[in-house]
């Protein structure tokens, strides 16, 4: 294992013997790792999460963003046994933290692990669709009446389209890697739709669609059904929860939760938007969503898909050019059929916009 997570442990307010840590998830950017801890022969599970600080560059405001959600959202729990699995519970280091900082430099935060409930990476069911929005929908609400002033932004301009088509257009003409001539028509299937990449920041300069608070990484990955009911019980992976718009939210549900093939998949014939999980989604989200949705933003969801999809493949074609800085890979050319996939599902979107406005106004 590339950390030693026994040291990790014995910094954390944790009771009990360390027994085992095993790497954990398919997430793009920490090193999580599941933990098992006996305490008086029980077998008691953690995740332990190095908080990766190339890309996170103030963990510990990070944290206190964390902090500031988790204690927001159990305040409104009701059900004290079920609390802990309804949301992330941040355990303390032993200087009072809720990170530990190590002699390497690193950050490491320790959470209560949710038991009997599960992440999925591909949807499956209309059912889980309609859940995960639903979870999603309710942690923005959740979030409406957060008090203490805005929280920090841990990416700023993470969502920013033009922006990222500007760091596109800067890595094509640098080309480091040499690895422009082979992705041309990726650039331009991006620089066709760039006008439309202004459409929500535009909305909301004019004061047409507000900030709120929103996850910002609303893949399926980072929400717990749980096993037994299916129910969408915890949201999870909170490093980017910031100010942004609702949009980017239910925008990366569509990307994650509606085609059936995996993000990375190389046979393209095989990603698509399912229209009956879309729908899922959209009914989902509404569900607990409606009861502070504007008209305005409510119009704008059926956009959402479309540009947060691109905005993702924008991302993983830069980080191909760029060679593979940011996002985990774990094979040749895998940012590039990342990127693929997310293209042909904005194609999959664009064909069914009719349908899918027509859905939103019947609804
Ligand atoms: P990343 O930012 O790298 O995506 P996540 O926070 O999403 O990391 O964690 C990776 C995976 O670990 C999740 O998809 C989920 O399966 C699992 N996981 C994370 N936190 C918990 C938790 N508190 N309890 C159970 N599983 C968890
Ligand atoms: C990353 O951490 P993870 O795997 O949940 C990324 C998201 C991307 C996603 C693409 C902080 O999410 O923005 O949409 O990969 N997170 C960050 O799969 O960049
Ligand atoms: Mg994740």
């Amino acid at each position: 294992m590339k950390h030693n997570v026994k040291r990790v442990k014995e910094n954390f307010e944790i009771l009990g013997d360390f027994v085992s840590a095993a790497p954990y998830g398919s997430g793009h950017i920490n090193d999580t790792y599941r933990v098992v801890v006996d305490q008086g022969g029980t077998e008691v599970h953690y995740i332990f999460q190095r908080i990766n600080h190339n890309i996170f560059k103030d963990p510990p405001a990070l944290m206190e963003n964390i902090q500031r959600v988790t204690d927001h959202i159990f305040g409104k729990i009701h059900d004290e046994a079920e609390a802990s699995r309804h949301s992330l519970y941040v355990i303390r280091a032993l200087d009072g933290k809720p990170y530990y900082h190590d002699v390497d430099g690193n950050y490491w935060r320790a959470y209560i692990f949710v038991e009997k409930a599960t992440t999925y990476d591909i949807i499956e069911t209309e059912k889980q669709a309609f859940q995960a929005a639903r979870a999603f929908g309710n942690f923005q609400k959740e979030l409406v009446d957060i008090p203490g002033g805005r929280l920090h932004e841990t990416i700023p301009d993470f969502h920013n389209t033009p922006k990222r088509v500007a760091t596109l257009e800067a890595a094509v003409a640098e080309d480091v890697m040499g690895r422009a001539k082979d992705v041309q028509a990726e650039i331009d299937f991006v620089m066709k739709r760039k006008a439309e990449t202004e459409i929500l920041l535009d909305l909301n300069a004019q004061g047409l669609i507000p900030e709120r608070i929103t996850h910002n990484d609303t893949k399926l990955n980072n929400v717990m059904l749980d096993d037994k009911t299916g129910e969408g019980i915890c949201v999870i992976d909170l490093d980017t929860v910031m100010p942004g718009l609702v949009h980017y939210d239910f925008g990366d549900m569509v990307r994650t939760s509606t085609s059936p093939a995996v993000e990375d998949e190389k046979d393209l014939s095989k990603v698509c938007m399912q229209f009956n999980m879309f729908e899922a989604l959209l009914r989902g989200y509404l569900s607990t969503a409606q009861d502070f949705l504007t008209p305005t933003e409510r119009e704008y969801l059926p956009f959402a898909g479309k540009l947060i999809t691109l905005t993702i493949g924008i991302r993983f074609l830069t980080d191909y050019l760029q060679g593979d800085v940011y996002f985990k890979i774990h094979r040749e050319r895998h940012n590039l059929d990342r990127c693929r996939t997310q293209f042909k599902l904005v194609e999959s979107i664009e064909g069914q916009m009719d349908k899918i406005k027509e859905l939103l106004n019947s609804i």
